[in-house]
């Protein structure tokens, strides 16, 4: 007997996965988008030690013990001192349910983002909700600009469906995708919103915008058209490294074509990436490109979208970026390695060594885990029930117990444990995830949360008068010359901190940087010292690291994007050592 459920990973592609009689987790051939295989991280996942069981302070303790003892110091805390930090290491939607016990409890919650806020603010402000397109309406495009994103490594499931396409490329590094694509544009870092505005205008120019829907859905098209004109064309594209062949190259490819935009999260790690958004928007909204079949723009979208939580979670909340946590005389981690991944690792240290009892709810040792003083390990996904959704694509997807545990507690167990100490309601595990299965319909041979149109925008935006609505004014601030860029993409070994990570910086040979030479990168923020690694793929003023590359954010500033209160991991400039 074989059975069905779904990869817990945050990555765009949500695969259904089949477990065999052995225990060995495949690709679910019947599934429209997993095409039967799945990434390395799923293939090896049982290669990967996890945390078998409890400690305080280094003391291995029982389950019992140890959720007696979180009780205990629970008590003794005011609630207001306690933070429930929680983060998307599985991105099941039961691991909410802890954020009901805390809110019950009277415990402070977090909000923003590390990951997609800039640029989810970006298309919320234009178009009122953030839907994705569905690998069903890429597969009918003719044309498929990638922007800041790497599909080979974060979405490889995409890949089937840019088969046979014309495929332009933006994006600092030369990924596998811009190897193979017709049209590649190495364009320095940050400078998408300059490129997005100068695309915009000549599109205007050259005549290709679709006057009709302009007229009915984005009537402010032509101040627009103004904010565009106030870029100086040959200063800002010796800036950002490009020519005016290069804009003329991608108007030729996408002139009266299906075109979609495929953005990451890679243009949105500054402060200004709701802007830089928002301008990549205003491309597919001149050519006409929303609501129609086989067209259109998509960033990660709100994979919660359509979905109500059955959870309480009206708590206090503060921006999960710039959290202090010596404020706090309790931070209980849940699914997250903030030591790790939060911006300015120095800063996080110093303030979460103020902090007398730090509490980690997860599956494997980190930096995180090794600075707390009570451990918890979870249940694997194969062992509890579960279900998810995605920012790819519209699925909601079950994620039904496989196997009987070996170690740890499921979420749920632990909220219910607490919620029944401190007289909090909760509801049985089925009823919950009857709920959200009930935001489930069957569409295209798999089941879709209910609500989300085939063509997102087919009846319009979602703004309070159904148009788009452009940026009224920009902002171009950035430091485009001193210093290198610092490029911190996604790895193909981890998936953020989870799985193998290294400590390699990479570098272009022409920096003059010798490969294996120790180098120390410096930002205003900290330093790191990392081992170098030549890399042809980089232009010659960035440097790479990967997400998850331990010390990696000592040289990332704890502030926030101007909206979204996101992360903005890109936005210092670096200086290269030798040490
Ligand atoms: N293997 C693997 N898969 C993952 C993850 C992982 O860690 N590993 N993480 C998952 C998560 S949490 C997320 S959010 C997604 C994100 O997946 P992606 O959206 O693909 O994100 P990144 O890899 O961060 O960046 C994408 C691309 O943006 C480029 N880029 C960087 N700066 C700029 C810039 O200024 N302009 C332009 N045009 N491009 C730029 C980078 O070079 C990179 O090729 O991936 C998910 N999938
Ligand atoms: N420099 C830099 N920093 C970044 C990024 C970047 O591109 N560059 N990317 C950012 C992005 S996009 C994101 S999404 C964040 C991610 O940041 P986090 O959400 O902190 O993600 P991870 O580092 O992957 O940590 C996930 C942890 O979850 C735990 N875990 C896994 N499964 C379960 C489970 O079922 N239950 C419980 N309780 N725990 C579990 C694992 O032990 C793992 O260590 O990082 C951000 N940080
Ligand atoms: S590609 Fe993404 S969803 Fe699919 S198995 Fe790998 S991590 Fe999981
Ligand atoms: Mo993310």
């Amino acid at each position: 007997m074989s059975r069905v459920t779904t990869c817990p990973l945050d990555c765009y592609d949500a695969c259904s996965i089949v477990v065999d009689d052995e225990g060995k987790l495949r690709g679910d051939k019947e599934h429209p988008y997993t095409g039967g295989y799945l990434c390395p991280h799923l293939n090896h996942y049982d290669s990967h030690p996890r945390i078998m069981q409890p400690r305080y302070k280094g003391e291995t303790i029982t389950m019992d013990e140890a959720v007696a003892m979180l009780s205990e110091k629970l008590r003794a805390c005011a609630p207001s001192s306690v933070l429930h930090y929680r983060g998307s290491g599985n991105f099941g939607l039961m691991q909410q349910v802890t954020d009901h016990f805390f809110t019950g409890y009277g415990a402070t919650l977090t909000k923003g983002s590390l990951c997609d806020g800039a640029g989810e603010a970006g298309i919320l402000e234009g178009r009122g909700k953030n839907y994705a397109l569905s690998p069903e309406q890429i597969d009918k495009a003719e044309v498929v600009i990638i922007w800041g994103r790497n599909p080979h490594v974060t979405n490889s499931h995409i890949l089937p469906f840019l088969k046979d396409k014309k495929i332009i490329v933006i994006d600092p590094v030369r990924t596998r995708m811009a190897e193979k694509a017709d049209l590649f544009l190495q364009i320095k870092p940050h400078g998408d919103l300059q490129l997005a505005m100068m695309l915009s205008r000549f599109i205007m120019i050259e005549g290709l915008e679709d006057k009709e829907f302009l007229e009915e859905f984005a009537e402010e098209y032509e101040d627009f058209y103004e904010l565009t004109q106030t870029i100086r064309i040959k200063a800002a594209l010796e800036e950002i490294d490009l020519t005016l062949g290069d804009i003329g190259n991608v108007l030729e490819l996408i002139r009266g074509k299906r075109t979609v935009i495929l953005t990451g999260v890679g243009i949105q790690k500054y402060r200004d990436g709701a802007d830089v958004i928002r301008a990549i928007d205003a491309i597919g909204v001149i050519l006409g490109l929303h609501g129609k079949e086989g067209c259109g723009v998509s960033f990660l979208g709100s994979s919660s979208e359509g979905i109500e939580t059955p959870f309480d979670v009206k708590a206090k909340r503060i921006p999960k970026v710039t959290a202090d946590f010596s404020a706090y005389e309790m931070v209980f981690i849940q699914n997250a390695n903030p030591l790790n991944q939060l911006p300015d690792t120095g800063r996080v240290i110093e303030r979460l060594d103020a902090v007398s009892e730090v509490v980690y709810f997860g599956l494997y040792e980190n930096e995180t885990s090794q600075r707390a003083d009570l451990v918890i390990p979870a249940k694997t996904f194969l062992e509890k029930s579960d279900i998810r959704t995605s920012y790819g694509h519209d699925a909601l997807a079950k994620m039904p117990k496989i196997m009987e545990a070996v170690a740890g507690i499921s979420e749920y167990e632990l909220a219910e444990r607490l919620c029944r100490e401190f007289a909090i309601e909760l509801r049985d595990e089925a009823a919950y995830l009857e709920h959200f299965a009930s935001f489930g319909e069957e569409r295209d041979g798999i089941t879709k949360v209910k609500g989300r149109s085939p063509i997102p925008y087919e009846e319009g935006f979602e703004t309070d008068d159904d148009q788009f609505l452009f940026l009224e004014e920009i902002d171009l601030d950035a430091d485009m010359e001193n210093d290198m860029f610092l490029i911190t993409a996604k790895s193909p070994k981890s998936l953020n901190s989870q799985f193998t990570n290294e400590s390699y910086v990479y570098v272009h040979p022409q920096t003059g940087f010798l490969d294996g030479q120790q180098l120390r990168i410096v930002s205003e923020t900290g330093s790191v010292e990392l081992t170098a690694k030549h890399d042809i793929r980089l232009r010659q003023d960035c440097l790479l690291i990967y997400s998850g590359t331990p010390g990696v954010n000592y040289l990332t500033p704890a502030k926030l994007s101007y909206e979204g209160e996101n992360a903005i991991y890109q936005e210092n400039k670096v200086k290269v050592e030798i040490c």
